[in-house]
């Protein structure tokens, strides 16, 4: 690694303002500031008074505008540059040593060629301007599931959104002691030239670089950077596992808890399944969920020799369009306070946000994502399709009480699942942990607008890991096949598809509180409760064991919402083939699982 060369006295260098007397780490920020030339350096407390200051100033520099302190308290909007709204899934980098470890599906460049590329465009990036210097944790600090970072950044809005999203402050420091094992992170936000927008991770160097972006998933480096494309490296070695899913609690009429945790890709429906309301009929029964967490578990074989997993992160970067008191009522709740809104619209009536979807009245007078004035009649969306709430888990009304557990909840089942029209039934499961990695591994789902790029084109996205998995895609599927071994009492592996559409394109499926019935069944089935239909794919409901009381859906679309259409099935088991040749180095058990399928549907599988 080359080092950037110190420039300037280091009249910053207040060792009585530091909040570590951590050597590697006061070391490297020494660097960073020797190389980046900010002003000043401040250390984040974790204080609501600095924290409120903060706010103030970046209200007064026109980073945030306050919104109505009595509908919406603490509550703020920001506007990104219009060319930053997502995540730049192209200019995303894993630079590990060889770039055979990165893989085919990882963007790759010399470690030692993109140092001296980041370290070239932070020189005196931080000119005239304030270094923040964010110590944060991922999970409870002082837990053995714990990672310490610490991001250096010129942004208020960072420092903002990581002390919602993370666990921040001079206690990360306490816990960090001496100890060198930091997750380091640089992000300059420059003049956020489009050409040389970086996210970079060096996996072997436990660094993180963001450049020229202000928008969240780049920048919010707990998050995707840290939490998933670092901490899969970690996991790898260290025998655990990270990944891109919710975890929830059911609550069954008896008061007794499962916890499941679910993979689908971004905007794929995630923060809404953690939080959902089961239809009326159900919660009189007295089911109900708890969410844990609406983006990502790190997880571990617990003593008891379950899956056991925590929630990293401490807030939640939702999807705001969509969200409503029908669809979402848990996370629009979650929003209306000490919230941070991003790219959604200012209505100018009260001082409040909107977007499409929140209701059926907008506003009549608002300013758009964009900050221009906006009606009713105006040809472009209000909300940009990824704007995005930043709100505290201590907001969510149904959050567990495990929420807090430093040794995470025990995991019953796994769900995969993720947005296709017309291949994948509503639920099925998979036969056994070798098989249900499989199913994770030719995952495809429609892209949404939470990366740049086209919107609703198929592609595979194993595991909805696609972007997040810091390392080659063959290891990560040995990994789980691995994980699965090493696993005394493994969760079973499902897949779902909210997302079917009817010969109109609608959605066949009322979704958001109604997947709860789906929910039922798949605890049935890991606790071995109830029988099911042995098909192609893996086990499906039998007819009528999916309640569906209350719901406005014949036995007739329920038939054809878990059918599954051989042909199609057959080209995607050609298509998953082709990914598997694309990614070279995949392990043996699933090319097998791949003939097998095809095998029984070639055999014409009956339903049992
Ligand atoms: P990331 O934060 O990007 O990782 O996304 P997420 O997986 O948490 O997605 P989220 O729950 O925010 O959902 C994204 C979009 O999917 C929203 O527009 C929702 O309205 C929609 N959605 C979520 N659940 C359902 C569902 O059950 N059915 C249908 N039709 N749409 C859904
Ligand atoms: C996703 O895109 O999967 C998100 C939002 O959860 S971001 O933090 O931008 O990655
Ligand atoms: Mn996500």
């Amino acid at each position: 690694m080359t080092k950037p060369e110190s420039k300037t006295a280091l009249k910053w260098m207040d060792a009585a303002s530091a909040l570590t007397k951590n050597e590697a780490v006061l070391q490297w920020m020494e660097e960073m500031a020797a190389m980046t030339q900010p002003d000043k350096i401040v250390w984040i407390t974790g204080e609501e008074e600095q924290l409120e200051a903060l706010r103030a100033q970046a209200v007064e520099e026109g980073i945030l505008i306050k919104l109505n302190e009595y509908k919406l308290p603490g509550c703020y909007l920001h506007r990104t540059d219009p060319d930053d709204v997502a995540r730049v899934e192209d200019r995303t980098f894993i630079c590990c040593e060889r770039e055979e470890d990165a893989g085919p599906t990882n963007h790759w460049m010399d470690p030692k060629e993109m140092y001296e590329k980041m370290y070239a465009l932070a020189d005196g990036a931080y000119k005239g301007r304030t270094m923040y210097v964010i110590p944060y944790s991922m999970s409870i600090i002082g837990s053995p599931f714990a990672k310490y970072g610490f991001e250096l950044t010129d942004s208020i809005y960072v420092v903002l959104n990581m002390a919602i999203m993370t666990r921040i402050g001079k206690a990360v420091c306490d816990a960090l002691g001496d100890d060198t094992g930091f997750i380091k992170g640089l992000h300059c936000q420059c003049d956020l030239d489009k050409e040389n927008k970086y996210i970079v991770h060096f996996p072997q160097d436990n660094t993180i670089i963001s450049m020229n972006s202000n928008y969240g998933g780049n920048v919010l480096q707990g998050k995707k950077c840290f939490a998933l494309r670092i901490a899969s490296n970690l996991g790898r070695q260290e025998g655990w596992m990270a990944e891109h899913m919710l975890i929830l609690g059911i609550q069954n009429p008896r008061g007794e808890i499962k916890y499941i945790s679910a993979a689908f890709p971004s905007a794929c429906g995630k923060t809404n399944l953690a939080m959902l309301i089961p239809p009326e009929g159900l919660q009189r029964w007295g089911w109900r969920v708890w969410c844990v967490g609406d983006d990502i578990a790190w997880l571990r074989i617990g003593k008891d020799g379950r899956l056991w997993a925590v929630n990293p992160e401490n807030g939640f970067f939702g999807v705001a369009p969509g969200t409503s008191m029908k669809s979402n009522p848990n996370a629009l709740i979650s929003t209306h306070k000490d919230t941070i809104f991003t790219n959604v619209a200012l209505d100018l009536s009260d001082n409040t946000v909107w977007w499409e979807g929140l209701n059926k009245t907008p506003p009549a007078r608002a300013i758009d994502w964009r900050g221009r004035p906006w009606t009713p009649q105006s040809p472009e969306k209000a909300a940009h399709p990824n704007s995005r709430f930043t709100a505290p888990a201590r907001n969510c009304p149904c959050l567990s009480p495990e929420f807090d557990n430093p040794e995470g909840v025990p995991i019953s089942a796994i769900i995969f699942g993720g947005r296709r029209a017309k291949t994948a039934p509503l639920v099925y499961q998979s036969f056994n942990w070798q098989h249900g990695v499989f199913v994770g591994s030719i995952m495809a789902s429609e892209t949404t607008a939470a990366a740049t790029g086209q919107v609703g084109v198929v592609r595979r996205d194993p595991m909805a890991m696609l972007p997040f998995c810091g390392y080659h895609m063959g290891d990560y599927w040995q990994h789980w096949l691995d994980m699965g071994k090493k696993i005394p009492h493994p969760p079973k592996i499902f897949n779902v598809n909210w997302f079917r559409t009817d010969d109109e394109g609608h959605f066949a499926w009322p979704g958001f509180g109604d997947n709860m019935r789906v929910l039922q069944w798949i605890i049935s089935r890991a606790d071995d409760e109830i029988g099911a239909a042995e098909t192609a794919l893996g086990y499906e409901p039998n007819t009528h064991d999916i309640d569906m009381e209350g719901l406005e859906m014949s036995m007739y679309d329920m038939r054809r919402l878990l059918s599954v259409d051989r042909d199609l099935w057959l080209q995607e088991c050609s298509d998953a083939r082709a990914y598997y040749e694309k990614i070279g180095k995949v392990p043996e058990e699933l090319y097998e699982e791949l003939d097998a399928l095809e095998m029984r549907l070639n055999r014409g599988y009956k339903r049992k």
